[in-house]
């Protein structure tokens, strides 16, 4: 898959780009019931809301089949390729539960001031590229984003370590009423299969949900390998150290896998 000139000019322009449809329902399936045995399991990588419900799952890419072909897949793994004009190695891979009636907030941040403040990353040539598992409504907690606040680098933030069970820099109310007096704030929707990209310096957050929908989200932080990170302070579940070039999979390799788990269940 290959960004068109359009597109790359919206990313510029905006900060993210929403790619609906670039998966089918049958790969979407597989790793969604995948997604919800990996939350039913104690490991050290699923990390919960403080009421018990699921909230991330890193790195199961690792640990996952299904997952470890998404991790190296071309849908996701070339236009990043094609933006940053080298190989990209996997800084970081979760899955976000947002679990009905539990999902709790995902505060105001950018995510290359963690990178940067806690991962020593150079540079702003890392992000996130992110299907939906479930549908991504309006009211069960999806990603806001602020237009064009990507331009303005890396902004002053507080380590938030309270909030929720995932300590992250934040931006403040003043900052981020500033930026959205610029901006505004979009929350873009979609279907399971929706790819959504976004620059390591865009401003987002992201609502509870509290609606009985479920809203479970993947994510694909990759980063140029040039660009590898220089700290380790976090554990290497969260911030990876491998910056082996990821080398892509076939196009139907979900598709394949799909296929099998279903004649084994048959
Ligand atoms: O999944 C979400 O709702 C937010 C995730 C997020 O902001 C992040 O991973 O940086």
């Amino acid at each position: 898959m290959k960004l068109t000139a359009r597109q790359l000019r919206d990313f510029d322009a905006l900060g993210y780009l929403v790619l609906p449809n670039c998966f089918s329902e049958s790969e979407i399936s597989v790793l969604r019931s995948e997604a919800e045995q990996i939350f039913d399991t104690e490991r050290q990588e699923v990390w919960r809301e403080k009421s018990g419900a699921p909230r991330t799952a890193f790195a199961a890419h690792t640990y996952n089949k299904a997952f470890a072909i998404l991790g190296c897949h071309p849908r996701l793994i070339k236009p990043l390729e094609q933006f940053f004009g080298e190989p990209v190695y996997m800084h970081q891979f979760k899955i976000n539960a947002k679990a009905p009636f539990d999902g709790e907030v995902w505060q105001w941040h950018q995510d290359y001031g963690t990178w940067k403040r806690d991962d020593g990353m150079p540079e702003a040539r890392a992000m996130n590229i992110s299907v939906f598992l479930d549908e991504v409504m309006a009211v069960n907690g999806p990603l806001m984003f602020i237009p064009k606040s990507h331009k303005l680098g890396t902004l002053a933030a507080g380590h938030d370590k309270s909030t929720t069970s995932y300590p992250l820099w934040t931006l403040d109310k003043t900052t981020v009423t500033k930026l959205v007096d610029e901006g505004g704030i979009v929350a873009p929707t979609g279907k399971p299969g929706t790819v959504l990209m976004f620059h390591g310096n865009l401003a987002h957050a992201s609502p509870p949900n509290i609606t009985p929908y479920p809203r479970k989200i993947v994510y694909l932080t990759l980063c140029a390998v040039s660009n590898h990170i220089t700290k380790f302070n976090r554990p290497d579940f969260i911030a990876h150290r491998d910056f082996t070039p990821i080398e892509a999979c076939e196009d139907d390799a979900l598709l394949k896998f799909a296929r099998k788990c279903r004649q084994a269940a048959a």
